[in-house]
């Protein structure tokens, strides 16, 4: 399996809402978690950058969602925090909302990263998101954040704890009948701790298109530049005749949700789809238009 090099990861753009996010530009892992449970930290600590997400002591730093990529269609999301209470109740309504949309329906997300303080996990919007993870067939991973914040003992209780929660939210069905329980990675940002850990989830996560890369000899995975990509936005993109849709769905699989789209065990396994196509993956240049 193909390593990423998570430190040459660039940021490409904030979006206000996830409808304006742009479509067909790659696989994509979000960082989820409610407002303060240092997302945009270990970000940073993954990528090894200080200032690439924004960070802050303030809860509600991060209200924009901000795209990164790793490589070509490989990208990383930074989601606004839930739960922050000096949001107006509606516009943290509306929030919620908008996540569950993402979470049944956008097409390329390859995993939610689902941070939780380990001091304070488990509240009822993390248990709200790992419902629909498992509803809606996406891959998930729980981390426990600062853990530098604890004694060893007490973590080792926390674990212990959301392990056990986590039992509730591994439910099998005919598609899947033997899930695999939820994995839990615990981080120190500060520490750089459980860094290594996270990045292999996300390998594997990312596997349908570096596997594709490695099959074709492809070795220059540096990220598009910020300046050349063109964004197509889910209200521009009419026709299905970007380079990822092709690549890694099949016509009849758009509109779908991502429930319908792909099995559990299927995503998990990256077996979902015959990847990427190579006449198309030639093609991506026109993707990357220069100014
Ligand atoms: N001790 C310690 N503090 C941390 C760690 N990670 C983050 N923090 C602190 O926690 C606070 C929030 O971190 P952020 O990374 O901004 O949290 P966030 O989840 O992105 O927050 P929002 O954008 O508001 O949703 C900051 O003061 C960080 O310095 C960690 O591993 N250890
Ligand atoms: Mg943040």
């Amino acid at each position: 399996m193909l390593k990423l090099n998570y430190q040459r990861t660039k940021f490409i753009m904030s979006s206000p809402s996830i409808a304006k996010l742009p479509v067909d530009n790659g696989l994509e892992v979000a960082f989820v978690g409610v407002s303060n449970a240092g997302k945009s930290s270990l970000l940073n600590a993954l990528c090894n950058q200080k200032n690439l997400a924004k960070t802050s002591s303030t809860p509600g730093r991060t209200q924009l969602i901000n795209l990164f990529a790793v490589a070509p269609y490989v990208n990383l999301v930074d989601l606004p925090g839930y739960g922050y209470a000096a949001v107006p109740e509606k516009l943290k309504i509306e929030w919620q909302k908008s996540l569950g949309t993402y979470l049944e329906k956008r097409e390329y997300l390859a995993g939610i990263v689902l941070l939780m303080d380990s001091r304070h996990p488990l509240k009822p919007l993390d248990q709200q998101m790992l419902q629909w993870c498992v509803e809606f067939g996406v891959p998930v991973v729980v981390v426990l954040t600062k853990t530098d914040k604890l004694t060893q003992q007490e973590l080792m209780k926390q674990i212990r704890l959301v392990n056990e929660a986590l039992v509730a939210f591994t439910v099998a069905s005919e598609e899947n009948p033997d899930p695999e329980p939820i994995q839990v990675i615990p981080v120190s940002a500060v520490k750089k701790r459980g860094i290594d850990k996270l990045a292999q989830v996300l390998d594997t996560w990312f596997a349908p298109v570096t596997s594709k890369y490695e099959q074709m000899g492809i070795t220059d995975l540096t990220p598009p530049d910020k300046n050349s990509l063109v964004i197509e936005t889910q209200a521009e993109q009419e026709e299905d005749n970007g380079f990822l849709s092709n690549a890694l769905a099949s016509k009849e699989t758009k509109g779908k949700t991502n429930k319908q789209r792909y099995s559990p065990t299927a995503r998990r396994l990256g077996t979902s789809k015959p990847f990427v196509d190579p006449k198309k993956l030639q093609n991506k240049s026109k993707r990357y238009k220069k100014k």
